[in-house]
């Protein structure tokens, strides 16, 4: 990793134009290891970064530091060359979204990403999956080249590690918790980076707790299954993690199913599961993901996906 460092030192140095992106559709560590790392080249290498995202940002994100540093690809010219692109946390290439012109069109780029992938874009791959977020991988980079850093990057890469660490609940090692020791010491205050991220609209907050009070139960409760309509599909903040998450603490829950009417005939479902695996679920339905967190799209009406998805669970 620190010849990788090394490298993507000299490439940040010889660059005149720098974009930076995370994947459609951002995610807490995607916009926020983003944001950390332009902040990082700003301050050691004098050079700000094109900050750019494409698809929906989550309400929870709009107060996060240097906010207004990132631009929808569309408010970009992303056929301009820059002479280096970096793309963070994208996970495969279908996930770039709108700003992969500017990928195409770089002098060089540098990936860097915890996400298992075979398809690699970048020149320059600094790449570790055993990283627990990608802003891990950004604070590593900070530390091993002895980079400046200040306390909007501290309290960015703090919201990268919680958001995808679920609140901490899926550290695989005590990584996470010692960077997130540091930067507490270094100034972070987790009082206001939980309230930071309390942040929805009422229209939210009211749709998610109806799908919640609506869901179906099956299997003598081991099965909850939530659906959320087309009208209110839009008002479903980020993955609607708070369905997920309230129907998750029933007693008795084992497995977690939200319907999603996208469209007409094209329903969206997140699979998720106290511990058991789910993943073979969603890959009997056209789609995959991790063993207790999966998904899927299938084109077919509501009723007939419904259907399905209790069929499958049949016997789990
Ligand atoms: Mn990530």
């Amino acid at each position: 990793m620190k010849e990788q460092f090394k490298q993507f030192i000299e490439k940040i140095k010889s660059a005149k134009s720098i974009a930076l992106m995370g994947h459609k559709n951002p995610d807490g560590d995607s916009f926020c290891s983003v944001l950390a790392l332009a902040k990082v080249i700003e301050l050691n290498f004098g050079i700000r970064p094109v900050c750019m995202y494409d698809g929906n940002i989550p309400d929870f994100l709009d107060l996060v530091p240097l906010r207004s540093w990132m631009k929808y690809f569309e408010r970009v010219d992303v056929l301009s060359p820059y002479d280096l692109a970096i793309i963070l946390d994208y996970g495969t290439p279908r996930h770039i979204g709108g700003a992969k012109p500017v990928i195409d069109n770089a002098g060089f780029v540098v990936e860097m990403d915890h996400h298992k992938n075979d398809e690699k874009v970048g020149d320059l791959c600094i790449d570790d999956e055993g990283a627990a977020a990608t802003g891990q991988i950004v604070y590593d980079f900070i530390k091993s080249e002895n980079l400046k850093f200040d306390i909007n990057v501290a309290n960015l890469l703090a919201i990268s590690l919680i958001t995808d660490t679920g609140h901490f609940k899926f550290v695989r090692d005590g990584s996470v918790m010692r960077i997130m020791a540091e930067l507490v010491d270094y100034g972070v205050n987790m009082r206001e980076i939980f309230d930071l991220l309390r942040n929805k609209p009422k229209k939210s907050i009211l749709v998610e707790s109806g799908v919640v009070a609506e869901a179906e139960f099956f299997y003598h409760d081991k099965l909850a299954i939530a659906t959320v309509y087309h009208k209110d599909y839009k008002y479903l903040d980020g993955r609607g993690d708070t369905v997920l998450n309230l129907l998750g603490q029933i007693q008795g829950v084992e497995y977690i199913v939200m319907l999603k009417e996208q469209k007409a005939n094209q329903i969206g479902l997140s699979i998720r599961s106290r511990n058991k695996p789910v993943n073979h679920i969603a890959e009997a339905l056209g789609g995959g993901g991790h063993v207790c967190a999966a998904g899927a799209v299938v084109a077919d009406s509501l009723e007939n996906v419904r259907a399905k998805v209790i069929e499958l669970f049949r016997g789990e």
